[in-house]
């Protein structure tokens, strides 16, 4: 008789419980369990500074330190586009209507980063403003895999605007 009373109690957990997961189908939850596995083992680039010098001459040779960390859990490598922009919101040039929004400023491998590190990138190229060319203080910005060649966590944290860099003639 208590062994009867047991079971039952049992039986109706084990109801309860299959009522309170069963907001999807058994097929829905693996592929929901499949993207979150998937989402965890994936690098997550991250642009944490963009530092120039203050000034440089148009047409002449321009160094950029930027640092980018794998916010991820998988290493991976990738590579990072510094950019010259009129105003705070960076577009990488991928090809399309010339000239380009932002003007290139060369662009650099960033080697095999772990979970959780970080590497300071310097990034040289040749420092010109941004159309139409004129003289002024321009940001410089930094896109990591601007193609989206690497799978990631995120997507959308790639870019970061820097310092702000006086071009002259
Ligand atoms: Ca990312």
């Amino acid at each position: 008789m208590k062994g009867n009373i047991t079971r039952t109690f049992l039986g109706a957990l084990a109801l309860v419980t299959t009522v309170g997961c069963g907001a999807g189908t058994p097929e829905e939850e693996q592929q929901q369990t499949a993207v979150e596995q998937g989402l965890s083992s994936l690098p997550d680039f991250i642009v944490a500074t963009v530092q120039g010098p203050a000034s440089v001459q148009s047409g002449q040779s321009l160094t950029t330190t930027v640092k980018v960390c794998n916010y991820g859990s998988v290493a991976a490598s990738t590579t990072v586009a510094v950019y010259l922009s009129q105003d705070t919101v960076i577009t990488p040039y991928m090809g399309g209507p010339f000239p380009p929004v932002d003007q290139p400023a060369g662009n650099a491998p960033v080697t095999n980063l772990g979970p959780s590190q970080c590497v300071d990138v310097q990034v040289t190229g040749t420092a010109y403003p941004p159309p139409p060319r004129t003289p002024g203080n321009y940001y410089l910005g930094a896109v990591v895999d601007a193609g989206n060649y690497v799978p990631e966590v995120s997507e959308t944290n790639n870019t970061r605007v820097g310092s702000v860099i006086a071009i002259s003639l």
